[in-house]
């Protein structure tokens, strides 16, 4: 079963209404939405690593249903330092941690319950996991993200509303009071029944803004933002025509379902009133959480070059899954296809032939703006990389990039949006100049930064 099946018996919202209250909406800066500061930060981070951990690791499962024993809860060599070292050394610059996962088994020692770490027989029950997490995010200099599952199948009082909420919100105040800052939360879609059918109706509003209240620096994920939005699919590829902008009212709150909701995610909207980035989330392995048969189902790192283009190179961010095993450390087959994503990266992108050169922005026609880089000399291009400057927004809804080819223009790729950074493989070509023509604009045009780079002979 996946999310969206689920979620549609599942949870509903409070108020769109007051979902959409105006406490997180970006600065509207000369007509058209722009990023914060937080969410620009964010997106230039490009990578971040989601750590899938807790019971499910220990019991082979994708989704605990909360009875667990926590005497199950036994790494035995637990290490977030590894965690992170891996994660810096193939160029990640954030962790994101499940907290709590739908099972609401607590990694941390929580006062709010007795169903979590501090009942288990790791380290006699003294063991903190987000305390380690913290503290190896902060000695490899990454950004720290806790992931907070709403959906809770052991909480008691899951489905008593007012009552969840309080507790919701409580296990929120630690997260956020005792580790220090935190970049990212991130709340998940999924949500299901609680005990006797009754549904969770959560208090959104609130909850944002307990964490607006104890992080204000921090972005919030979830369907509906609202500083981050789920791409629309856990396949690890955002949509080719991908705004950063989105209608708010048609995704008023996480876990809404139906066509609209999937379209904006996927897509957002150019006419859209709020700054709302896409997060493509996925696993490297078939599952989220450890399973020793998966093993041999690693991504290779050809796979994860490949998301790289269709989330980092689609105005979008890549949160990559690396679960821990039950030792409690990244898999040595993980580490090792990390390691080659990252060298064939630096391959990729280890001569841009652009840098150094000039490159002519003139208006073809009004609002048609168009740069012509001149390389000095003929060298092959493979990778076409535009990032827009987004200072008054996104803009750019359609471009073509035309190569010259013995002093004749041939088209090399064409495309829709840009925005953050737009990367485009295409066939190896031998040009002598290069010219990016945007063709359709929704504000005003400006020039695209252009970074042309050769093909590799790996
Ligand atoms: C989904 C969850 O149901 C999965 O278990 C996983 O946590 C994924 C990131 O989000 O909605």
């Amino acid at each position: 079963m996946n999310r969206r099946e689920f979620v549609v018996a599942g949870a509903t919202a409070l108020s769109a209404r007051r979902i959409l209250a105006p406490m997180s909406m970006p600065p509207i800066r000369s007509g058209r939405p722009t990023a914060t500061r937080a969410q620009l930060t964010w997106q230039r981070d490009e990578l971040a690593m989601f750590l899938h951990f807790g019971v499910n690791t220990f019991t082979d499962r994708e989704w605990g249903d909360g009875r667990e024993d926590p005497a199950v809860f036994v790494p035995t060599r637990l290490d977030a330092r590894q965690w992170a070292r891996v994660a810096r050394s193939a160029g990640f610059r954030a962790l994101i941690l499940t907290a709590k996962h739908h099972d609401g088994f607590c990694l941390w020692p929580t006062r709010t319950t007795t169903h979590s770490v501090a009942s288990s027989p790791w380290k006699d029950g003294h063991g903190d996991v987000v305390r380690e997490l913290v503290d190896a995010c902060r000695a490899e200099s990454l950004r720290v993200g806790l992931y907070l599952s709403p959906w809770d199948r052991n909480a008691a009082v899951y489905g008593d509303s007012a009552r969840y909420n309080d507790f919701y919100c409580d296990q929120l105040t630690e997260l956020l009071s005792h580790y220090g800052p935190i970049a990212e939360i991130w709340f998940d879609g999924a949500n299901g029944e609680g005990p006797n059918g009754r549904r969770q109706v959560y208090d959104w509003p609130r909850i944002w803004g307990t964490v607006r209240r104890l992080q204000p620096d921090a972005v919030i994920f979830s369907d509906a933002g609202p500083d981050i939005r789920w791409i629309g699919n856990e396949r690890g590829v955002a949509a080719e025509t991908n705004w950063s902008t989105v209608d708010p009212g048609i995704v008023p709150y996480p876990g809404a379902s139906g066509d609209a909701v999937m379209n904006m995610l996927q897509h957002g909207d150019p006419s859209g009133q709020v700054w709302r980035p896409g997060e493509t989330d996925v696993s490297i392995r078939p599952g989220w959480f450890y399973h020793p048969a998966e093993d041999a189902h690693v991504r290779t790192p050809d796979d994860l070059v490949g998301l790289y283009f269709t989330s980092v190179g689609r105005n979008s961010k890549l949160l990559l899954n690396v679960p821990p095993t039950r030792e409690g450390l990244l898999h040595d087959v993980d580490v090792a296809h990390l390691d080659g994503f990252r060298a064939q990266r630096e391959a990729l992108f280890a001569t841009d032939l652009a840098t150094g050169r000039h490159v002519e922005w003139t208006y073809v026609v009004p609002r048609r703006l168009a740069g012509t880089l001149d390389l000095g000399a003929q060298r092959p291009v493979s990778i076409i990389d535009l990032r827009e400057d987004l200072s008054g927004g996104q803009v750019v809804g359609k471009y073509a990039v035309e190569g010259d080819v013995g002093g004749e223009w041939r088209s090399l790729s064409r495309g829709t949006t840009i925005g953050f950074r737009k990367l485009d493989r295409v066939e190896p070509t031998v040009v002598r100049r290069v010219r990016v023509m945007l063709e359709s604009v929704v504000g005003s045009a400006k020039p695209a930064r252009i970074s042309l780079y050769p093909p590799t002979h790996s």
